[in-house]
């Protein structure tokens, strides 16, 4: 019998996870490992690393599991860095496989050798590696993808000579596909009845959720809470989930980002609860005060980090949707149900189209089995708010605001759950970081709608250069962009719509397509 090499060790690991999906853009490193891959597994190829990793991170969130990503050395960790500004902050856990150069060769730095390749990516990756040995490899591949998949979950990097896949495995990396890591950390009895009793001792408490709520799978326990307490529910600042069904009558909208804007909002409440999020992430600076006058706040979170770096509040370090459950079956019904808030206003453009009418009618369409990836900068607070979201795990904007993730991680998505439609919503800026997705949905046959939100300016720009006197700086408008084209050049069936019942029928006949359909939607800044 011929012994296992590196290669088959790790492909059988990869295996006993799930991870048959293999996202990549590869380069002569790489081949070493790609090639004769196993028939069971599928290698999405994307033409950018952006795109690749984008893909990835929407795979990962949309199948709550570990995803596998094939990078090519220093230059394709480099091009893959944006993309993973994102994967950071939505915690998604991805395990980057980069290519290294032969061994022996690295400290002359030949050609596509990555020096000190496991400092690269850092900090963007909870754990980063390259094995001193290629008896070490397999393992190593192992610790990666029980790091990924650790609380808080997150990606992690691997860089492995070339040589090292066709060395015969030490015998006992058998032992390794069959390893599970679990963990138990819960609130303990004590802890959670202090939590509970403080709740219900609150006169107004308010719940702020994240999308970790989401990760979790925690909705059911979020709106039980919500309702026992009586308490009206806020989405965190720029979640990149949806932790709340945004039909339901106690929720209220997405927080705004600046400081002020944010208090007000939860003014009257001497208790604010806030879970599975940052407390909080910022991004319009305002001088001003973090919270009404007297209020407290509760913060539970499952990052160390966000609980170590937060400005205020009492926080508690544990796995969110047990601590939901928990509290949500522990406190007092008070018996309190609110009413819906009033439906927002649409503004309109007579002879042509605002960004609000798309939510309308996106709104319209809403039902069970649409995912939506909203990249639109100036849409972003608004969405939740106008487009209707009754079932967990259905929205995922940029987790670290770095554009380009929109349209890969809407094909991500879709290769995750190809029953269902993804529908996203991208800004004409932020759609050319990304836009190489395209070729890939085609290629794939993706069920995507790629909605083109097309002011022909970086509007969130010009809100941000308005506030900050800044109106004549060069760089805000991207006029000329031909986007049908584009699609129509990368393969995807594409037209442009200027008036709301243009984007409706469009649109119509998008959500019944059987493959990827783009609309380059004009709308007026
Ligand atoms: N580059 C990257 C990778 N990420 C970024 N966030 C930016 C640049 C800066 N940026 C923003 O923060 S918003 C924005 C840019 C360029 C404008 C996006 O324009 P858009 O959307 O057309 O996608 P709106 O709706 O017109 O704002
Ligand atoms: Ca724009």
């Amino acid at each position: 019998m011929t012994r296992a090499t590196v290669r088959d060790t790790t492909y059988e690991i990869l295996r006993a996870h799930g991870m048959t999906t293999v996202f990549g853009n590869p380069g002569s490193n790489e081949l070493p490992f790609l090639a004769g891959m196993p028939d069971d597994f599928r290698y999405v190829l994307g033409l950018h690393e952006g795109a690749v990793v984008g893909m990835a991170d929407g795979y990962a969130q949309a199948t709550g599991r570990p995803a596998f990503v094939s990078l090519h050395a220093a230059s394709g960790t480099g091009n893959a860095m944006g993309a993973l500004t994102n994967a950071h902050y939505a915690h998604s856990p991805l395990v980057l496989l980069a290519g290294q150069q032969v061994r022996s060769t690295v400290g002359q730095e030949v050609m596509l050798s990555s020096v000190d390749a496991a400092l690269l990516p850092r900090p963007l990756v909870k754990h980063s590696h390259e094995p001193l040995s290629p008896d070490d490899v397999s393992r190593s591949v192992a610790h990666a993808i029980h790091e990924a998949g650790s609380s808080p979950r997150g990606p992690v990097y691997l860089s492995v000579p070339y040589d090292d896949w066709s060395q015969p495995a030490p015998a006992d990396d058998a032992l390794l596909a069959s390893r599970s890591v679990r963990h138990a950390a819960a609130l303990d009895g004590g802890q959670l009845a202090a939590l509970v009793a403080d709740l219900d001792a609150a006169r107004a408490p308010v719940l702020v959720l994240g999308p970790d709520v989401d990760a979790e799978r925690a909705q059911p326990h979020a709106v039980a809470l919500a309702e026992r307490l009586g308490a009206p529910v806020w989405v965190a600042p720029s979640p990149s989930r949806c932790p709340f069904p945004t039909t339901h009558p106690h929720f209220r909208g997405q927080l705004q980002t600046g400081k002020n804007a944010l208090r007000g909002a939860l003014e009257g409440h001497d208790l604010i609860v806030v879970i599975g999020a940052p407390a909080f992430r910022y991004h319009r600076y305002e001088e001003g005060s973090y919270l009404p006058e007297g209020t407290r706040v509760l913060h539970l979170t499952q990052d160390p980090s966000e609980a170590a770096r937060a400005p205020f509040g009492s926080a508690t370090v544990t796995p969110v949707g047990a601590a939901l459950a928990g509290l949500a079956e522990g406190v007092a019904d008070r018996g309190e149900r609110l009413t819906p808030r009033p439906a927002p206003a649409v503004r309109r453009a007579p002879g042509g189209m605002t960004g609000e009418e798309i939510l309308e009618i996106l709104d319209e369409r809403s039902a069970p089995g649409i995912t939506y990836v909203n990249e639109t900068t100036t849409l972003d607070t608004m969405f939740l708010e106008r487009v209707a979201m009754t079932e967990p795990d259905s929205y995922h904007f940029p987790a670290s605001g770095g554009l380009g993730f929109g349209l890969p991680a809407a094909v991500g998505v879709s290769l995750a759950r190809p029953d269902d439609t993804v529908v996203a919503v991208v800004g004409d800026g932020s759609a050319n970081y990304g836009i190489t997705a395209l070729w890939t949905a085609a290629q794939q046959r993706t069920r995507t709608v790629f909605v083109i939100a097309n002011n022909g300016t970086y509007g969130a720009l010009r809100g941000f250069a308005a506030v900050l006197d800044a109106l004549d700086a060069p760089g805000l408008d991207v006029p000329g962009i031909d986007f049908v084209a584009l699609a129509t050049g990368y393969g995807v069936p594409a037209s442009r719509v200027t008036t709301p019942d243009a984007f409706r029928a469009a649109y119509d006949a998008a959500l019944a397509a059987d493959g990827p359909v783009l609309i380059d939607a004009r709308i007026v800044f």
